[in-house]
């Protein structure tokens, strides 16, 4: 009977319209003649989602039936974006299984749900395109290292892994940005506010989570390396929502598992008869507080117990579930890093190493020394900083009141990791203390989480082949000297060309497709394939092609760029081909030096106007600086001042700049404002420049560079993060690089200090006339601290070092753009060409083949 009734995907426009129709009738309870976008977004959604719940189970059966090596991916942040664009496109209905005999590999049928669907819709008296601006963004991460987690997911369900996501469901997301007076205005995310059809509850898993409390070790005192009881004094419980992800041109759906907190009792019967209604409620808002928002600091710590509290209850809440399946199998223990890989995104999921001991240890009551070969055969790591501020540390008693076992557990793996240290480098207290996970030294004593996540693993790699360099070199200098460098190795950032090239830029992936004659979007998988785009990069028919398909970009982010304005254009539509669209969009951070940007702008506005005071005319000064807009975006974490003080300047300039009707339109500014993922989508195909230009040595990839290169987008930047590979990739004559190298930064930093070797010339001429109020009339000292910093704080990020390098590139890049445009072309077209290797799907190949050692299960 169960096999007669199953459910079915829809395969055909007409089975999808009965499927929403029965979604609008019977999940939300509307009629057809009340059906607005936001409820047919709802029911397009759901429809979509039972196709993919059908997969989603398959892949579920078929991976318990194999039993594979299975890979974890534990990361704080998802910065998803939005989800039914990229089921559409990923999405596999019956229909191209059957077609092709229902293997992956001989898969040809190209994307035809999203048309179909489009169509199915349209027939409805729905615009697609409407429907899918109803979603908001799944924006639970800061930044890169989020929007990362999210490109893996998406790899690892295409490359057929058995691999699931592990994160936190936060009820507010990173915040939405207004821009009030030229200022950053936080509001909260409440991204569940209409209720989200793409997560499952499972409320009938709930994973019992304690904190505080003690250890009781018994009457006669045990050591602390045998089992003991932790009597935990706060229990909250842990309830998986889960997320199917969808891979291309597969049936494998993954999932990704997001906890929520929940209290173990709603509310108190007793304190609320008694009048006390207030407090009657405060254990349920106590435990929803854990998930309730997203610390909202990109690449800096904030040592609050409550994001360790969300630590701790994630790492245990997943682990929990991990060690459950496993334990299904009834496998021995000595076989669980044969069955399972956890990957921990940066250090924030630490404590699940140590977790997994205690488990071990204390509830499976494996000898301490078994237990922990078993841990550090499991886990590996990921850095993806060497920026002293956001490298997480912990006080001892923050980290021992809340979890009093763990931290016994954590002065154990150091006691044995120590002791090995001094093994093999005997009396060297220097290297014992350099390396203890205790910190001694500061005022108060602190766990050092990296310290502890490479003890506890196998292999830790960083981001890109600089950055994997320079963690070698510098922070974890004395781990490579312990371990020996093979245990550090490096696997560079990727994009998925699916979101972000297919989803993002449909009218290039069109171009692409004919161009390699793909019609199946092929090399969506296989991105080697776009070097057949060299052979017609000089080809002017080609090219008038690709130019066509940049202006209608530059046209959509315009149209955005003019609603965001309220209704204003800031480029006159018949001006948009020849200027230069200029884009910097990405967090806000002295390091990413958005200010050595606006500083640039200054500079050329400044010398524009003198070139017109002394007599030269309009069409003169365009030569030397033919026209421009320069595009910004990001958000500040809300506590940096400095970065929101740029963030004002950015506006402040705009406001000067946009309204001197002397320059014309010659130089534009636009702070885009609450930059995400939706509208990265936009501003990524639309980019002539994007600017990547950190101090070299700070930045550990960037990813943003990647995506502007797949958009053909060229790029001015540092020798820094993945830009040195970048350049490598698609040749250093399509790519505007300049300043000062990271080997050189230490040398400069010191010369700042001790010697004051004066400005630039140029830079000296935009600080005066920041200093003199022309950007602040009301408030001449408003952006002292910028100066400042410049000026008498050591110029920590070197802005002066670079500047005059950083100008001079920007006007060669006016050359190139305006007087050979074929030029400018060629560059595009044999960057996307070369940008292959970029694809997150080397990544993950490469995570699996070297660090997880685990393989894909592809579906008969
Ligand atoms: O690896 C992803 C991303 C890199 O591309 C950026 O360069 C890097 O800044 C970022 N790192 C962080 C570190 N945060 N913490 N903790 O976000 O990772």
């Amino acid at each position: 009977i169960w096999n007669k009734h199953r459910v079915q995907k829809f395969n055909t426009g007409d089975e999808f319209q009965e499927r929403f129709i029965s979604h609008v009738e019977w999940t939300l309870a509307r009629s057809l003649y009340n059906c607005d976008d936001l409820a047919a977004y709802q029911a397009t959604s759901q429809s979509v989602r039972d196709n993919l719940v059908i997969d989603w189970n398959k892949t579920q059966q078929r991976q318990t039936a194999r039993d594979p090596k299975r890979v974890y991916y534990l990361s704080l942040e998802f910065l998803m974006g939005r989800a039914l664009d990229n089921a559409l496109i990923n999405m596999r209905t019956d229909t191209d299984v059957t077609d092709v005999g229902d293997t992956d590999e001989t898969l040809t049928k190209g994307n035809t749900s999203r048309e179909m669907i489009k169509n199915a819709m349209s027939e409805l008296g729905f615009k697609l395109e409407d429907i899918l601006d109803e979603e908001p963004d799944a924006a639970l991460g800061n930044g890169g290292l989020g929007r990362l987690a999210a490109c893996f997911v998406d790899s690892m369900a295409t490359g057929n892994y058995p691999a699931w996501g592990y994160g936190l469901r936060y009820q507010y997301g990173i915040f939405a940005q207004k821009i009030i007076n030229g200022y950053q205005v936080e509001t909260p995310d409440y991204w569940l506010n209409f209720s989200n059809p793409w997560e499952i509850e499972r409320a009938e898993i709930q994973v019992p989570i304690n904190f505080y409390g003690y250890v009781d070790r018994g009457q006669n005192e045990k050591s602390t390396l045998e089992p003991s009881d932790w009597i935990g004094g706060e229990r909250v419980l842990a309830v998986p929502y889960d997320m199917p992800i969808p891979g291309f041109k597969t049936s494998t759906v993954n999932n990704l598992r997001l906890w929520s907190a929940k209290p173990t009792t709603e509310f108190d019967f007793k304190k609320f008869n008694n009048g006390d209604y207030k407090n009657s409620v405060e254990e349920q808002q106590r435990a929803e507080s854990i998930t309730a928002v997203l610390y909202p600091n990109d690449n800096f710590l904030q040592g609050k117990e409550l994001r360790l509290k969300q630590q701790y209850f994630w790492c245990a809440a997943s682990l929990h579930d991990i060690v459950r399946r496993f334990k299904k199998g009834k496998r021995p223990w000595s076989e669980f890093p044969d069955a399972i890989a956890i990957q921990i995104n940066d250090t924030h999921p630490t404590l699940a190493i140590v977790e997994l001991q205690r488990i071990l240890v204390d509830l499976e009551k494996l000898d301490w020394h078994e237990a922990w070969s078993i841990v550090t055969s499991t886990f590996a790591f990921t850095n993806h900083t060497v920026m002293q501020e956001a490298l997480e540390k912990w006080p001892i008693s923050l980290l021992g009141h809340l979890l009093p076992r763990h931290l016994e557990i954590i002065y154990d793996i150091n006691w044995f990791f120590l002791q090995d240290v001094e093994k093999k480098f005997p009396r060297d207290m220097g290297l014992l203390s350099r390396v203890s996970i205790i910190e001694e030294s500061s005022q108060e004593r602190q766990v050092r989480m990296a310290y502890l996540a490479i003890i506890g693993s196998h292999k830790v790699n960083g981001v890109a082949e600089l950055h994997s360099d320079l963690i070698k070199t510098t922070i974890f200098k004395d781990f490579v000297k312990i371990y020996g460098a093979n245990k550090f190795t490096n696997v560079t950032n990727g994009i998925t060309p699916r979101r972000w090239l297919k989803q993002a830029n449909p009218k290039l992936a069109q171009l692409i497709s004919e161009t390699i004659n793909d019609p199946e979007d092929n090399y969506l998988l296989d991105m080697s394939k776009l070097t057949q785009l060299s052979k017609y990069a000089e080809d002017e028919k080609f090219q008038k092609k690709w130019n066509d398909v940049k202006q209608f970009n530059k046209q959509r982010l315009a149209d955005l760029i003019k609603k965001l304005n309220n209704g204003v254009d800031i480029i006159e539509r018949d001006h948009i081909r020849n200027t230069l669209f200029d884009i910097q969009v990405k967090r806000i951070h002295e390091y990413k030096r958005q200010q050595m940007n606006i500083f640039g702008v200054i500079h050329r506005y400044l010398t524009m106007k003198e070139l017109l005071q002394s007599g030269a005319s309009i069409e003169e000064v365009s030569k030397k600086y033919p026209r421009k807009v320069s595009i910004f975006g990001g958000k500040s974490a809300p506590g940096y001042y400095m970065a929101k003080l740029i963030i004002k300047l950015i506006n402040s300039v705009a406001e000067v700049v946009n309204n001197d009707k002397e320059i014309q339109d010659l130089l534009k500014v636009y702070f885009i404002p609450d930059y995400n993922v939706s509208k990265a989508e936009i501003i990524t195909p639309a980019s002539d420049l994007s600017e990547h230009i950190s101090t070299a040595g700070t930045e550990a990839s960037g990813t943003s560079n990647m995506k502007f290169v797949m958009n053909g987008g060229l790029i001015i930047g540092t020798v820094d993060g993945a830009n040195v590979e970048i350049t490598r990739e698609i040749g250093e004559d399509n790519i505007f690089l300049f300043g000062n190298l990271a080997e050189n930064v230490d040398e400069l930093r010191y010369k700042h200090q001790f010697h004051n070797k004066g400005l630039p010339a140029s830079l000296a001429k935009v600080l005066d006339a920041v200093q003199n109020g022309a950007f602040s009339p009301q408030n001449h000292s408003e952006f002292m601290p910028l100066i400042d910093s410049i000026k008498s704080h050591g110029d920590y990020y070197l802005v002066s070092d670079d500047f005059e390098a950083y100008i001079s590139t920007q006007e060669l890049v006016d050359q190139v753009y305006h007087k050979d445009k074929k030029e400018w072309l060629k560059k595009s077209i044999l960057s996307v060409a070369n940008i292959g290797f970029f694809s997150s799907d080397r990544c993950i190949e490469e995570y699996a083949d070297t660090i997880w050692n685990a393989e894909p299960v592809k579906s008969e």
